[in-house]
């Protein structure tokens, strides 16, 4: 009796953690995909999101604070890298890349100010909004940037459960940029890059949405 229950309840994780979400735990780097958590931060909560926008956990997930077993890849400033999900993305919502410049990639914690390097709305047409729901997502690595270690976050925000907490989906990749430039991006903390009363964050995409800003700050250009 004892072994059949804590079977069905294994059975039952097992679903949720299969069934339940979605994490990006592979990347793209110089036209090589990389293993599962290769140059990503595993996290301890498997696929499911982060919903407090207060926490340090949307740096770069829950478990994501170091990143000893991570290998840092290194990437020319101006190419593109492309983040993979175990499945497809599928709650609607933005996804934002976010870029922070640190001494360590795999030592950095995330407190260090973060830029926005592209964002990924809705497009509407007709009245009705469409939204880029992918098991992959590609962002350029600024060309402007100075060489060096650097976070490089991918950040779903699901909006599909108006009246429900929006769903942060987040891993962090470790990059180390070579070339680049001199530009210095303006950047924002994480937690509070996103504010309980964002247009972005509170939006109900299932009456009357006709526009959408993307929670956060503008996207910094070189
Ligand atoms: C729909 O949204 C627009 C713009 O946000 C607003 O002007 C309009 O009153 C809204 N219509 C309804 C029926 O809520
Ligand atoms: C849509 O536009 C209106 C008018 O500018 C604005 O008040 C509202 O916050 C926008 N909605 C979203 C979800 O961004
Ligand atoms: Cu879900």
């Amino acid at each position: 009796m004892k072994f059949l229950s804590t079977t069905a309840v294994a059975g039952a994780l097992f679903l949720e953690a299969a069934n339940g979400h979605y994490i990006f735990q592979k990347l793209t780097a110089n036209g090589v995909q990389g293993g599962v958590y290769q140059n990503i931060r595993q996290n301890t909560n498997y696929n499911s999101p982060v919903t407090d926008l207060a926490s340090n956990d949307l740096r770069c997930n829950v478990g994501g604070s170091s990143g000893a077993s991570t290998t840092t890849v290194s990437v020319a400033a101006g190419s593109t890298v492309t983040f993979t999900s175990d499945t497809a993305v599928y709650h609607q919502g933005p996804v934002s890349f976010y870029l922070t410049k640190v001494a360590s990639a795999s030592a950095a914690d995330g407190s260090t100010p973060w830029s926005k390097i592209k964002e990924i709305g809705p497009t509407f047409s007709g009245g009705s909004a469409t939204w880029n729901l992918a098991q992959s997502y590609d962002v350029t690595v600024p060309s402007c940037v100075p060489a060096g270690e650097y976070l490089l976050r991918i950040e779903q925000l699901a909006i599909h459960n108006p009246g429900g907490a929006p769903q942060f989906y987040i891993s962090c990749a470790q990059i180390k940029v070579t070339g680049g430039g001199s530009k210095t991006f303006s950047g924002v903390s994480i937690p509070g890059h996103v504010k309980a009363t964002d247009p972005g964050y509170t939006a109900n995409i299932y009456n009357n949405f006709t526009n959408y800003t993307v929670p956060g700050p503008a996207v910094s250009k070189c």
